[in-house]
């Protein structure tokens, strides 16, 4: 029988406890699922961040960790991983991020602020563009990325996506690469960061890329705090060039309470909530990737240690 660790913080055991054995039935696995074996006895890690698991040496025999995040940034930098490390993908979680990231766009393209706020009395007949006359751009096109950026094309916003590798995305103007980044952002009129925290990523919106975007342009990051250079974006805010930035992700988590985006008029902080990953269907794509190592199959969704994601 498999010996699989589940190596997480002691709220998640409890929501995955149940759902773990039951996915491991329907993989068809036998496992001996626990939160204590020996290290030199466990197959499989299960993982999500916490201080509990920071040396991996002594799992000699442990096959993959699965992780229970999509971003892996705490642990790919962790040398003492040899074990391959697959991310987490996931329809629930994708969908979360599709409804999150839409609600937001959409919130700022229609200016609903001005309306939900000013109940005066005041009639100001000032309707917003159309989607497709709002160039938007999608920093990532991965598994989150690509599905924003489509179901965004869909309502009919003009969408360009920026990725490391060329890409075809139907319904996306595709960039790649350093030149294609400027191309991208150039007069965009949203961004939307769905990018991993790497050192390549880091600081992406930063004072020149910031002043490539069109004139009080949004800025909206459910993907990772360090993507974004924070000094540049405050004065980008009050100097008019960003008319406002929707935060889900920050550099220190909890966002700390003096933290100066929690008091700007145009920033709206939330927590870390874009998209969260479902117990019951992550399970079964834990379950599922382990079922294919058993069979010598490839792990999906693996993490390409040199690129950092
Ligand atoms: P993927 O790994 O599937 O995709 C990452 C994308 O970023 C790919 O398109 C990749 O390019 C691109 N990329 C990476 N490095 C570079 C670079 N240097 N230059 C240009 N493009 C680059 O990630 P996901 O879509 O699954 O998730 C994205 C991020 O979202 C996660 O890493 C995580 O940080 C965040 N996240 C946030 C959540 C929240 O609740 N706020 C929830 C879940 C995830 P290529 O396609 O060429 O490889
Ligand atoms: C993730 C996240 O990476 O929740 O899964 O941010």
């Amino acid at each position: 029988m498999l010996k699989v660790l589940f190596a997480a913080p002691d709220g998640l055991w409890d929501d995955y406890k149940d759902h773990l054995p039951d996915a491991f039935v329907a993989a068809g696995v036998e496992v001996d699922l626990a939160r204590d074996h020996a290290a030199a006895d466990v197959d499989y890690i299960i993982y999500a961040p916490h201080d509990g698991l920071t040396d991996f040496a002594p799992f000699t025999r442990c096959k993959a960790v699965l992780s229970l995040w999509a971003g892996v940034e705490r642990i790919v930098t962790n040398t003492t991983l040899t074990q391959p490390l697959a991310k987490m993908v996931n329809p629930d979680l994708t969908q979360g991020m599709i409804e999150w990231v839409t609600g937001h766009v959409l919130r700022h393209h229609l200016g609903m602020d001005r309306h939900i706020t000013d109940q005066s009395g005041c009639w100001v007949q000032d309707a917003p563009p159309l989607a497709k006359d709002r160039p938007l751009t999608v920093l990532g096109l991965g598994s989150l990325g690509t599905a924003c950026a489509q179901a965004l094309a869909g309502i009919g916003f003009s969408v360009t996506g920026w990725s490391r590798t060329a890409k075809d995305v139907p319904g996306i103007t595709c960039q790649s690469g350093d030149e294609g980044l400027y191309r991208a952002l150039q007069d965009a009129q949203m961004v939307v960061l769905l990018l991993p925290d790497t050192a390549a990523t880091q600081n992406i919106l930063n004072a020149e890329t910031l002043a490539l975007l069109a004139k009080g342009a949004f800025v909206i990051n459910p993907g990772r705090g360090p993507l974004i250079d924070d000094d540049a974006l405050i004065d980008a805010l009050d100097r008019g060039q960003i008319a406002h930035a929707t935060l889900d992700v920050f550099r220190v988590e909890p966002l700390p309470q003096d933290h100066p985006y929690w008091a700007h008029p145009q920033v709206t902080v939330t927590p870390h909530i874009a998209a969260e990953t479902r117990p019951e269907t992550a399970a079964m794509e834990v379950a599922k990737n382990i079922a294919r190592s058993e069979k010598d199959q490839t792990l999906l969704n693996l993490v390409d240690r040199s690129s950092g994601y």
